[in-house]
């Protein structure tokens, strides 16, 4: 089991939810963000870091004795390019470099399906590997964080995956998300096969459950070991009947794996 683990962004939507579910007797969670993070409770063996991934001197520190990186780190919505820049992209480029120079050999990137948001719902189930199709700067981010990460893995002999997280959150939020949902245990379940899967290489992988309304291909996670239990079918008739019923086929949700962010409500380029 890996024993020291550094979670970035340990203080965002994904990190909270994963703090309890990775948390194992023998490992140390060392939980870093930008923001000020809660204390460690009673018993949780945690250590906490607040730092920004942009820092490379800080960056260094926090892969002291660490096995393996969750980077969960950055701005996870739409943003003006600057700040893309400058967190998602450079702050990626930081993490990688800083776990290279410091020999942590495994890192696990959250990229997103925004990396492929324009892929169009039409062409059937989005498989593994699909060519960039980034709906925003954001979208841009992750596809430049893949990058990075296929680099430090070729070049330099890291173990890097990269996870196309759907939607993770308690429960599915809309209809859209009822095929998109990664349960926050099945995304505790994907993060711990991409730590013990033994020689990995580059890979990237989809970060949904097993829905029912599934888009997406789960073959390329499952070899790497990781067996959803959730799916967010028991949730659909609550779902469908607050939100309306099934998608509206011209809707942008309807048509593109990136929904909304695909349409005028996340352009920040004008
Ligand atoms: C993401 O990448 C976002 O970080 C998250 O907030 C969700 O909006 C998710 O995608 C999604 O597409 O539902």
């Amino acid at each position: 089991m890996t024993a020291r683990i550094l979670i970035t962004g340990a203080g965002g939507g994904v990190g909270t939810l994963m703090r309890s579910r990775l948390a194992a007797d023998g490992r140390v969670l060392r939980l870093l963000d930008i923001a000020e993070l809660p204390a460690a409770a009673d018993g949780e063996n945690v250590e906490i870091v607040q730092a920004s991934v942009t820092d490379m001197a800080a960056m260094e520190a926090a892969m002291k004795d660490v096995d393996a990186v969750i980077h969960l780190g950055g701005h996870s919505l739409e943003e003006a390019w600057d700040k893309i820049l400058s967190v998602n992209i450079d702050g990626t480029h930081t993490l990688l470099e800083a776990a290279r120079r410091t020999g942590v050999r495994r890192v696990v990137l959250a990229s997103s399906n925004h990396a492929v948001g324009y892929v169009e719902r039409a062409n059937g189930e989005a498989g593994d590997y699909l060519f960039p199709r980034p709906d925003t700067y954001y979208g841009v981010s992750k596809v430049a964080l893949e990058a990075l990460g296929s680099l430090y893995a070729d070049r330099y002999g890291m173990d890097v995956i990269a996870v196309r997280i759907g939607s993770c959150f308690e429960k599915p939020r809309d209809v859209r998300m009822l095929s998109t949902w990664m349960s926050p245990d099945d995304g505790a379940r994907l993060f711990e096969a991409c730590l013990s899967v033994a020689s990995p290489g580059f890979r990237i992988v989809w970060g949904v459950s097993d829905n029912k309304r599934g888009w997406f291909s789960l073959d390329e996670a499952r070899a790497i070991g990781y067996e959803p239990q959730d799916n967010s079918e028991e949730y659909a008739a609550a779902v469908l009947e607050q939100h309306g019923g099934e998608l509206d086929p011209s809707s942008y949700a309807a048509k593109y794996v990136g929904g909304a962010w695909c349409g005028p409500d996340f352009d920040t380029a004008v």
